[in-house]
């Protein structure tokens, strides 16, 4: 199948590249190096060292299968963005390519306005070039569980649609869930969704959406065919998410900073579970006429659970910091991941797991750590 991968040189879009081109399917990146200007000017790095974008297709070329790149800011660039996507004639677009980090979204006003600019107007220059080019063309976007809030004032958290009945009417109905993001960046997934609603309901774009919870781990099958092809590891206060942040700092002797009370409860997806998901989605394409939603998660953890299993394999410390995030202190989050499941998803669990990531990568590189760029600096209020 030829597929463009929107955002494939991120933590995500990277690997999930590799594993598709391995798969046989003819890919092609389109990217605008933003997430690595991001890191230039913020002065941050990740962790793994990463080449850049054209030493990683052509190792990638040589090793897996022809893969090609196309630089492209597709919110500012829509015709060089449809242009290129009615040469290349894709039967699907994976669609990563959005500001991605909830604090640097709350940052400042520059931030808030880049991320709401940026991920909305990407999103809907993809679609609008898809109603031009050809209809036919599918489109699988990577939403977020933040988009359902982290609570269970309706219980299990379905898998985007709620069964509702009206008190006043007795009717009964499928709404969409209600949304409750928790940052700008979550807002963006909300507006993602409603754009996607409408694009579907009046153009029948078959459209699938991925609600992933909070990606952990690094490499992949893929990216550990060479050193050249290594995914990049995010630690600092705005990009690193929570698992790898504490993998981390156990590993340099820094004690884990849970913010607030650690009584938060999180969805998680390995690295490696990510582009497999994604792969499971552009098989099953097909068979949707809604628009599909999957919530992209293995597994929910608390986040005092998750540091003390962190704990009991390295020793390491653990302090609890003021939450710089507006959130609740405390929350239960069950989550339905029944769709994925019984598509033949088998997820990599936390337990199993945490040794491997801290064995092979993060001791690898931990003498690449800024300590500066641990601590969070971007606040909610
Ligand atoms: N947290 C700590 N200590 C830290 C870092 C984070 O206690 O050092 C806490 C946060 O306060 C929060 C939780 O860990 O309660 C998760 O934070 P995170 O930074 O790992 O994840 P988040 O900001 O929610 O965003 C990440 C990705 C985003 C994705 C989202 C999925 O950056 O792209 O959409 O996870 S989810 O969280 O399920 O909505």
């Amino acid at each position: 199948m030829k597929i463009i991968v929107m955002g494939g040189d991120g933590f995500c879009g990277w690997p999930t590249t590799l594993h598709l081109a391995k798969k046989g399917h003819q890919v092609l990146i389109i990217d605008s190096l933003a997430r690595r200007g991001i890191d230039e000017k913020l002065g941050t790095n990740s962790l793994t060292p990463i080449t850049d974008i054209y030493t990683r297709i052509k190792v990638a070329s040589k090793l897996i299968t022809k893969i090609d790149f196309v630089n492209i800011d597709i919110a500012s660039e829509y015709e060089k963005l449809k242009l290129t996507i009615k040469k290349f004639e894709p039967e699907a677009i994976i669609h990563f390519a959005e500001q991605r980090s909830a604090p640097y979204s709350m940052k400042n006003e520059q931030t808030r306005n880049y991320t709401i600019n940026n991920n909305i107007t990407a999103t809907h220059n993809i679609c609008s070039a898809i109603v031009e080019i050809n209809k036919d063309i599918s489109l699988i976007h990577l939403g977020t569980m933040g988009v359902y809030g982290y609570n269970d004032r309706f219980g299990k958290i379905p898998e985007g649609y709620l069964d509702i009945k009206v008190l006043e009417t007795n009717k009964r109905s499928k709404i969409i869930y209600p949304s409750d993001p928790g940052s700008i960046y979550h807002l963006t997934k909300v507006l993602d969704h409603d754009i996607l609603q409408y694009y579907n309901k009046n153009w029948g774009i078959n459209i699938t959406d991925l609600h992933q919870g909070v990606v952990w781990g690094t490499e992949t099958p893929e990216t550990k065919l060479d050193n050249r092809l290594c995914n990049r590891f995010d630690y600092c206060g705005d990009y690193g998410t929570v698992v790898n942040r504490f993998l981390m700092q156990a590993e340099i002797g820094y004690p884990l900073t849970i913010y607030g009370t650690g009584g938060q409860t999180r969805a998680m997806i390995h690295i490696e579970d990510t582009v497999k998901c994604i792969e499971i989605a552009i098989n099953n394409k097909d068979i949707n006429k809604d628009i599909k939603i999957y919530n992209q998660i293995s597994e929910t953890i608390n986040l005092k659970r998750l540091a003390n299993t962190i704990k009991d394999i390295t020793n390491c410390q653990i302090q609890y910091i003021p939450n710089p995030r507006n959130e609740l202190s405390d929350n239960a989050l069950e989550v339905s991941n029944e769709g994925l499941l019984s598509l033949g998803f088998e997820p990599i669990l936390l337990k199993n797991s945490l040794c491997d990531e801290i064995c092979n990568v993060v001791s690898r590189y931990k003498n690449r750590v800024n300590l500066e760029t641990i601590m969070p600096s971007s606040y909610w209020k």
